[in-house]
C-alpha cells in the first residue's frame, strides 16, 4: 500500500500555522486517500478517474476551480521508485564512454578557441545533456532496418560537440576534421557549428539551430510519418522521431503554439526530451518560478503524456523517511533561481538556506554530509533515472511524450562553468581547468596534452569502444542519420499541360491554372500519389475547394460527422487517406509540413511533392526563417505564392497586398523564384521543376507567384521552354514598318505576372501613335541575377546581356513588385534603364485606382514611354 499521506502535498493547506488545525486536516486527507484506494482495488484505475471527475464536477458547481492541481504534480519524478525498470546495460562502460565523449566534446571547442581565430562553440549545453543523450543513444534511439522506418534524432544544436565526438567514437568523422570544428574550409576537412544537413548531409536530418524550429518541425514530421502510414505510402513500422530541446527554447511561439497538434493527431511516435538546466543564454530560464512545473502544465493541458526527471536516486532514500512531506513541500516551494544558486553554494550554505529552520527537514538532512549533499545529482544525470523514463515513453499509446528533464548547465567544468549565468558563452579554460577536468572523467593523457586539450582515442579493441559499437550495431545502426538514397520519378511530359501550353481563351487567373495543373497531375498514375497539397485555410480563396472531395483532406479520425455541405459538388470531405493537408491558420505548421513532405525522399524514401499554397505575404515576411531553414534541409517542392502583387490583390490593403517576396525569396540561394504572366510559362516551369527536383534530383526548391486577375492566356508558339526558364524572353517584336519609319531610339518593355496586361495594353497604345514598341516577358529577375553573378565568376556573358546583345533603346521595366527587384540588374541593359512599381505600403482600393496610385497602369507606361522617346 501507498504512503496515503502524500497526497496531502498537492493541497495548499490554509492556516498552515495553526498546529491543530493540521493534524486533524490531515487524518481528514488520509481517509479520503485511503476510500479511493479502496476504489482503486475494488473497481479499477478507470473508476478512481471517474470518481475523481465527478468530485471536480461537484467542486466546479459551487465554484471552486481546480486548474493547477489537475495539470501539476508535486515537484519530483512521475516514474516511482517501486516503478522503475532495472538497468540493462554495463553502467560502467556507458559512464567511461559518457566521460570521453565530455572531454572530447569540451576538447573540440577549446582546440578551435586556442586556434586563435576566434570561431566560438559551446562546451555548457552538452555537458548537461550527454547523460541522457547517451542513455537514449545505448538503448532507445533506433535506426533503419528492413522492417522499420527509423528514428529521427533532431538535437539540441548547441550540443554538437558532443554529438561530434560520438561520431568520431564510431568513426564516422576523422580526428583531422573534429580538430577543425567550425573550420569547414580547412584543406582536412572540417566541422559546420551546428546541425546543418547542407553542410553534413549524411549526418543531420534537420536544421536546428534556429531556437523553435526543432520543436516545431518535430512534431510535423511525426504527423507527416502518420500521413504517409495512413494513406498506405510507407509499409515499415514508423519510427520515432526525437526532438532534443532547451528549456529557454520552449519559449518559442513555434514550440509551444504547436505542441496541441502533436496531441490532437495522437503522435504516439513523437518525443521531446527538454533539457532543463534551468538556464538559457543570459540567465535564468524562470528565475521566480518553475520551468518544470510550468512546461508540465502546459503540456499536460495539451494531452500529452508528460515525464518529470527531477531527482537522482540518492534522493531516493530521503523520500522514503519525509513521511510528513516536510522535504517534498520544500522542493515545491523553492525557485528555480534558488536552485542554481545552490548549484554554486557550497554543501553548508546549500543545507542552511534548504531547512530554513525546519527541524523536522534539518533530521532528514541530516542523513547527509555537506559533501555528499553537494554531490547530489540530479535526474538528468542518472541513468537509472533516465532510463525509466524514457522507457515509459516508449510505451505510451495515442499520445506525444515530453520528457522534462532537470540537468545543470556546465555540469562537470568546474567552479568557473557549473550553474553560473556566463557558462553557456564559455569557450576557454585555463591549463590548471583543464588538467583537473580531464583528471576527474579520467582520461588517460599527460597533463601536457590535457592542457592542449587533446583528443582522447581508446583503443579500438578496448572495453568500451566493442560496447560503443555493439550497442548501435544492436539498434540498427548510428544516430543522427540522414539518408539520401529514394526513387527517381519521371517528370511528365509538357503535353499534360497541353490545355494551357496552347492558350486560353476564356478569362482565367495563373491562380486557376495552377490548380488546374495540380488537379491534373493527381491523376497522374506515376506522380499523382506523391503530390501533397497544403493549404493554411485559404483552399477556397484559391479556387481549390474542388480538390476536398477530389483527394480528401487527411484527417487521422477521418470524418465522424456529416458536412454542412454534404449535398453539394464540393463538400469538405475529411478521410483517413485524404492528401490534402489543411493546416488551418497556422503558417508555422504549413511550413513545417512542406519541410517533412520536401525531404520525404530522405527520411522517409519517398518523392513527395509538396505544393504549399498561401497568402504570398503571409510567406516569406512570417515563415521566413523556415525556408531558409528548408534551404539548409534540401528541401524540395514548390511553394507558392498566392493573391500576389501589390495592387492586383486589391481592397486588402497594407498587411495583405505583397509587392516585395520575392526581393525577399532572392536571397535564399537554392531557391528557384519565377514570376509568370502566362498558362504556358507557368506549364513549363512547374514541369521543369518536377524534372530537376525529383527526376534529376537536385537540391533545389520553387517559388511561383500566381495572381487572381482573370485574362486570357496565348499560346507558347514559337518561345523556348529554355528561355522561359532562364527568366526572360522576347514576347512581341515592335512592328516592324513603324521600326523603319521611327528616327528615335526604341521602347522595350519589361512586363511580368498580371502587370504583363497592362503593358500589352501601352504597347497598343504606343505604337498607334507611331512609336515602335518590344515586349519582354521577365519570368524570373532573381533569376536572371543569379544567372549574371555566375557569370561574371567565371569572366562569361550573361544570359540577359547575351540576348540584349543587339538590342538598344529605353527599357521600361513594369511589375507589382517594388523597383528593387528590376534595379538589380539596371546596369546590364544596352540604353536606359527605368523601373516603375509598387515602392511604398499598398492600401485598400480598387485595382484600377491602385495601379494609377503605383504609376505602373498602362497610361503611366505610355506616359513614361513618350517622356523616353521624346
Ligand atoms: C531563434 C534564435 N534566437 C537566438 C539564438 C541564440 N541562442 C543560441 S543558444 C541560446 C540559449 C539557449 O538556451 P536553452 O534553450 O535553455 O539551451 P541550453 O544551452 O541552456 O541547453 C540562444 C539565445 C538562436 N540560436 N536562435
Ligand atoms: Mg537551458
Amino acid at each position: 500500500m501507498s504512503d496515503p499521506k502524500k497526497a496531502a502535498d498537492i493541497i495548499s493547506i490554509e492556516n498552515s500555522s495553526d498546529k491543530g488545525f493540521e493534524d486533524e486536516w490531515k487524518i481528514e486527507v488520509n481517509e479520503w486517500v485511503e476510500s479511493l484506494e479502496a476504489v482503486k482495488d475494488s473497481y479499477g484505475q478507470k473508476q478512481v478517474k471517474e470518481l475523481l471527475r465527478s468530485l471536480q464536477n461537484f467542486a466546479l458547481s459551487q465554484g471552486i476551480t481546480l486548474t493547477e492541481a489537475t495539470l501539476n504534480t508535486p515537484y519530483r519524478n512521475t516514474i516511482p521508485l517501486s516503478e522503475q525498470p532495472s538497468y540493462p546495460g554495463n553502467l560502467e562502460l556507458e559512464k567511461k564512454i559518457e566521460n570521453i565523449l565530455r572531454w572530447n566534446a569540451m576538447a573540440m571547442v577549446l582546440q578551435a578557441y586556442d586556434s586563435g581565430e576566434g570561431v566560438g562553440g559551446h562546451i555548457a549545453t552538452y555537458a548537461s545533456s550527454a547523460t541522457m543523450t547517451e542513455v537514449a543513444l545505448n538503448h532507445f534511439i533506433k535506426s533503419r532496418s528492413d522492417d522499420y522506418q527509423g528514428d529521427m534524432m533532431n538535437i539540441q544544436a548547441h550540443a554538437s560537440p558532443g554529438i561530434y565526438s560520438r561520431a568520431f567514437l564510431e568513426g564516422r568523422l576523422s580526428i583531422e576534421e573534429l580538430g577543425n570544428f567550425r573550420r569547414e574550409l580547412q584543406e582536412e576537412g572540417g566541422l559546420p557549428s551546428y546541425p546543418h544537413p547542407r553542410r553534413r548531409p549524411e549526418l543531420w536530418p534537420s536544421p536546428t539551430a534556429s531556437m523553435g524550429l526543432n520543436g516545431v518541425n518535430s512534431i510535423y514530421y511525426a504527423r507527416f510519418a502518420k500521413y504517409l502510414k495512413n494513406r498506405g505510402l510507407l509499409s515499415k513500422d514508423l519510427g520515432k522521431i526525437w526532438a532534443f530541446l532547451g528549456d529557454g527554447e520552449m519559449d518559442e511561439p513555434e514550440t509551444i503554439g504547436t505542441i496541441n497538434i502533436a496531441s490532437r493527431e495522437q503522435l504516439d511516435n513523437l518525443i521531446f526530451v527538454v533539457n532543463c538546466n534551468l538556464q538559457r543564454l543570459d540567465g535564468p530560464v524562470r528565475g521566480n518560478g518553475k520551468i518544470i512545473q510550468e512546461l508540465e502544465a502546459v503540456f499536460r493541458g495539451s494531452g500529452w503524456n508528460v515525464i518529470k526527471v527531477i531527482w537522482g536516486s540518492e534522493w531516493d532514500s530521503l523520500f522514503s523517511i519525509d513521511h510528513n512531506d516536510v522535504m517534498q513541500r520544500r522542493m515545491d516551494e523553492v525557485v528555480d533561481g534558488e536552485y542554481q544558486m545552490y548549484s554554486v553554494s557550497s554543501g553548508e550554505t546549500q543545507r542552511a538556506h534548504w531547512i530554513k529552520g525546519n527541524k523536522e527537514l534539518e533530521s532528514i538532512m541530516s542523513n547527509l554530509s555537506d559533501e555528499e549533499l553537494k554531490d547530489i545529482k540530479r535526474g538528468g544525470f542518472d541513468h537509472k533515472k533516465l532510463y525509466a523514463a524514457f522507457d515509459n515513453a516508449m510505451k505510451s499509446k495515442g499520445k506525444p511524450t515530453v520528457l522534462l528533464v532537470k540537468t545543470l548547465k556546465g555540469y562537470g567544468l568546474g567552479k568557473g562553468s557549473e550553474g553560473r549565468n556566463i557558462a553557456h558563452q564559455k569557450k576557454t579554460m585555463s591549463d590548471d581547468e583543464r588538467i583537473e577536468i580531464a583528471e576527474r572523467l579520467g582520461i588517460p593523457l599527460s597533463d601536457e596534452d590535457r592542457t592542449l586539450a587533446k583528443f582522447y582515442v581508446p583503443d579500438a579493441n578496448s572495453e568500451e569502444m566493442q560496447y560503443l559499437h555493439s550497442r548501435r550495431k544492436e539498434l540498427g545502426g548510428y544516430q543522427p542519420i540522414r539518408f539520401n538514397s529514394c526513387e527517381k520519378l519521371k517528370a511528365p511530359d509538357l503535353e499534360l499541360f497541353d490545355d494551357f501550353v496552347n492558350g486560353v481563351d476564356r478569362s482565367i487567373s495563373t491562380t486557376l491554372v495552377l490548380v488546374r495543373m495540380i488537379s491534373k497531375m493527381l491523376r497522374e498514375e506515376d506522380i499523382g500519389k506523391y503530390i501533397v497539397p497544403i493549404v493554411p485555410d485559404e483552399a477556397r480563396t484559391f479556387g481549390m475547394d474542388g480538390l476536398f472531395s477530389q483527394t480528401g483532406i487527411y484527417s487521422p479520425e477521418g470524418q465522424n460527422y456529416q458536412p454542412v455541405d454534404a449535398g453539394t459538388i464540393s463538400p469538405y470531405k475529411e478521410a483517413k487517406d485524404g492528401q490534402i493537408l489543411q493546416e488551418g491558420i497556422c503558417e508555422a505548421g504549413a511550413m513545417a509540413s512542406f519541410m517533412a513532405a520536401g525531404t520525404a525522399y530522405s527520411h522517409f524514401e519517398l518523392p513527395m511533392i509538396p505544393f504549399y499554397i498561401f497568402y504570398s505575404i503571409f510567406g516569406f515576411q512570417r515563415v521566413g526563417d523556415m525556408i531558409w531553414a528548408c534551404g539548409d534541409a534540401l528541401t524540395r517542392g514548390f511553394l507558392i505564392g498566392g493573391t500576389s502583387g501589390r495592387t492586383t490583390l486589391n481592397g486588402e490593403g497594407v498587411q495583405h497586398q505583397d509587392g516585395h517576396s520575392h526581393v525577399l525569396a532572392s536571397v535564399v540561394p537554392n531557391l528557384m523564384t519565377y514570376d509568370p504572366a502566362f498558362g504556358y510559362e507557368l506549364a513549363v516551369i512547374v514541369r521543369e521543376g518536377i524534372r530537376r527536383m525529383y527526376q534529376e534530383q537536385e537540391d533545389i526548391f520553387y517559388y511561383i507567384t500566381v495572381y487572381n486577375e482573370n485574362y486570357t492566356h496565348p499560346p507558347i508558339n514559337d518561345v523556348t521552354q529554355d528561355s522561359i526558364l532562364k527568366g526572360m524572353y522576347c514576347f512581341k517584336r515592335a512592328t516592324k514598318d513603324l521600326e523603319d519609319k521611327y528616327q528615335g531610339e526604341p521602347i522595350h518593355l519589361l512586363g511580368s505576372g498580371s502587370i504583363m496586361q497592362q503593358v500589352i495594353q501601352a504597347q497598343e497604345e504606343l505604337e498607334q501613335e507611331g512609336i515602335p514598341t518590344n515586349i519582354w516577358s521577365v519570368t524570373s529577375y532573381n533569376l536572371l541575377h543569379k544567372d549574371y553573378q555566375e557569370a561574371r565568376s567565371e569572366g562569361k556573358s550573361s544570359y540577359l546581356e547575351t540576348i540584349l546583345e543587339n538590342e538598344q533603346g529605353h527599357f521600361i521595366s513594369v511589375s507589382d513588385w517594388i523597383t528593387l527587384l528590376p534595379d538589380s540588374l539596371a546596369r546590364l541593359f544596352p540604353g536606359t534603364f527605368t523601373a516603375l512599381g509598387t515602392d511604398g505600403f499598398g492600401l485598400s482600393e480598387s485595382r484600377e485606382a491602385l495601379r494609377n496610385y503605383f504609376g505602373i497602369s498602362s497610361q503611366a507606361i505610355v506616359e513614361k514611354a513618350k517622356e523616353l522617346a521624346k
